[in-house]
């Protein structure tokens, strides 16, 4: 096996379009000095993000969280919300900055997503709403949340951070639900830097969205709605429509190394790797990993490859119930399964620049702690 690597391999790194792309898109910008304040690229931006989103309604945002956070006050919603402790910090801190009450329920064991069939036990007459995750692009049991939903009158607002571009039975990600809101963080498949977006179903949001995220002014003298600065900018907007010319390319090669990594690991005992639903096209954000009754632990796995200057991530330990603002009003203990696998999961490296042999290796690092 090689020594140790000189330079360090990430959990990802961003793509990026060529240069002289970029500094094409720019020049418009310096032309018009219009920066930001939904400008010409963040309406050719959203109007791409639709088709390629296979979406009717939009809004764009600064970033994921604000986009959540301003979705789920979209909503006026009051009570409780349904929701995941498997997942990042982001999704709980929107519904709590909204004034609303996480309830956290279970996750299942083969993709990690919320639990539909505890869901019900979990409703309340206080309960309003349900917001799951697509924890690492892997796509919740949306029919049957729906068909709960449905029956109890709630809203299903989807954290669709991870589920750029994903589609089920050939239908984008982002029609299911009330709305669904993705990240175009620069760590993510996708990205404009920092950014984020809405997909949502009654066209009547759009006004409220595009309010909220621009202070809730409605016209210069009327503020109608406590809104927030939620706008993205025109920088961002040049460099998610260059990456949207790459994304599918970055995709096919996430394919291949997730691919690579399935053929090496799975099988091994002790080693589980999520559950792929043959209904779903999945982009390939994540590689989780879960050490179930393999000879080294998590840790050890984490460790020995960082020895080797290669940084997996425990994306997500520890779980929301287990953070210091959270702790005291939410027991790890409901949640038993979110709480194992937590300390279970290991993101491995992915990314489209990612050399074979390195994946290769990793597998190797892993191979060897179990002997
Ligand atoms: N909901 C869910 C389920 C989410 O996972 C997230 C974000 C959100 C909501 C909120 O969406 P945003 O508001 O972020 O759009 C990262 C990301 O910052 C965060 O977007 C993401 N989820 C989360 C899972 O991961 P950190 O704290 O782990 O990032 P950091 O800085 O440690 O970066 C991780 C690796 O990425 C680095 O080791 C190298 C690489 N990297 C990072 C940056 C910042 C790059 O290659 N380029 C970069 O510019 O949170």
């Amino acid at each position: 096996m090689k020594e140790t690597l000189e330079r360090p391999v990430l959990v990802t790194r961003s793509s990026l379009p060529p240069l002289e792309e970029y500094i094409e898109m720019l020049k418009p910008i310096w032309d018009s000095a219009w920066l930001t304040n939904m400008g010409a690229y963040h309406e050719e931006f959203r109007e791409q993000l639709k088709k390629y989103l296979k979406l009717t309604n939009l809004e764009l945002f600064v970033n994921g969280h604000m986009a959540l956070e301003l979705a789920i006050q979209a909503m006026e919603l009051k009570g409780e919300v349904i929701t995941t402790p498997f997942t990042f910090a982001s999704t709980t801190h929107a519904i709590v900055r909204n004034g609303l009450t996480p309830v956290l329920c279970d996750i299942n064991e083969e993709d990690y997503t919320l639990n539909a069939d505890l869901i019900e036990s979990l409703i309340t007459e206080r309960t309003c709403a349900i917001v799951p995750v697509h924890v690492y692009g892997n796509l919740c049991d949306v029919e049957k949340i729906q068909e709960i939903a449905d029956r109890h009158h709630l809203k299903v607002i989807y954290d669709a951070a991870h589920a750029f571009g994903e589609e089920l039975d050939g239908k984008g990600v982002g029609t299911w639900g009330d709305a669904s809101m993705f990240s175009f963080h620069a760590t993510k498949v996708f990205h404009s830097i920092e950014g984020g977006a809405v997909a949502f179903k009654e066209a009547s949001l759009e006004k409220r969205l595009y309010q909220l995220k621009n202070f809730g002014i409605m016209d210069s003298e009327t503020v109608e709605y406590v809104g927030a600065n939620g706008k993205m900018n025109e920088f961002q907007a040049a460099m998610g429509l260059c990456n949207l010319r790459h994304v599918d390319e970055e995709i096919r090669k996430r394919k291949q190394l997730a691919m690579h990594y399935r053929h090496r690991l799975e099988g091994i005992k002790g080693i589980k790797l999520c559950r792929e639903n043959p209904r779903v096209k999945y982009n390939y954000a994540y590689m989780p990993v879960v050490f179930d009754g393999y000879k080294a632990k998590r840790d050890e796995i984490f460790q020995a490859l960082k020895e080797k200057n290669i940084h997996a991530r425990k994306y997500f330990y520890p779980c929301v119930n287990e953070y210091e603002c959270y702790r005291e009003r939410f027991p790890a203990e409901d949640t038993p399964v979110a709480a194992r696998i937590s300390r279970q999961v290991l993101t491995l490296p992915l990314y489209a620049d990612l050399p074979m042999d390195a994946a290769d290796m990793i597998c190797d690092i892993i191979e060897r702690k179990g002997h």
